[in-house]
């Protein structure tokens, strides 16, 4: 065990027991053409993030930790895409939709894609999820129990949506999770910031917000 500096209180880091989960680094999530942008949103304020990620990934990759990654998406045929989600709100382009970037999050399409910069490279697990969170319809429950994780460090966007979503999820599950400031990002900053307060609040009620450069520092001696 060793501590990180986090809030409420400092994260007692297991090597053997933790894993890094990288949420939705998408291109329709951080580039012009995609289903962010197609909501109404200012990808450019997600983007920035991506630095950030890359030298969280490659602090777990060098202390040989694991990294998982997710990717919000629906199959080709839509079966798993329920009416109330495609059809919730007024959106430019909706699930399934051509954009400039092949069918919105659709699986395989080029803007479903993880950003190059923060791609998987071989053995990492990547979890595609129909919903924000990443253990609804997915395998990752069972391999996270085969793998013995019970600590996660979260990073990916956004923020209050699918982060704080599979957060909660993994909490509720009996994982501990660990959230890094500067590895996530919303398209309202104000919500990125009340998800944080909330996540740590009550004596860390979901978990645990830490910064990059504490958590790197540990694994660099882990
Ligand atoms: C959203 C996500 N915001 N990955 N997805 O629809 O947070």
């Amino acid at each position: 065990m060793a501590d990180i500096k986090a809030l409420p209180f400092p994260f007692p880091l297991d090597r053997n027991a933790v894993a890094l989960i990288v949420i939705d680094m998408q291109r329709d999530f951080t580039e012009p053409g995609g289903f962010g942008e197609s909501l109404g949103n200012d990808v450019s304020l997600v983007a920035g993030i991506v630095p950030d990620v890359k030298r969280l990934i490659e602090g777990f990759r060098d202390a040989g930790l694991p990294v998982i990654h997710t990717m919000e998406c629906h199959s080709p045929d839509l079966s798993d895409l329920p009416p109330a989600k495609q059809n919730r709100g007024n959106p430019k382009l909706r699930i399934g939709d051509m954009g400039p970037m092949g069918r919105i999050l659709i699986s395989g399409e080029p803007g479903t894609s993880i950003l190059p910069d923060v791609a998987p490279v071989d053995g990492e697990l990547v979890i595609e999820k129909p919903g924000k969170g990443a253990f609804y319809a997915t395998p990752l429950g069972d391999e996270l129990k085969a793998k013995g994780i019970r600590q996660l460090v979260f990073a990916g966007v956004t923020t209050e949506v699918c982060v704080q979503t599979t957060m909660r999820e993994a909490n509720d599950r009996g994982y501990e999770c660990l959230i890094i400031e500067e590895a996530t990002a919303s398209y309202f900053p104000h919500f990125k910031a009340a998800t944080l307060d909330m996540i740590r609040a009550q004596g860390g009620i979901v978990g645990w917000t830490a910064k990059l450069d504490d958590l790197l520092e540990v694994l660099s001696h882990a």
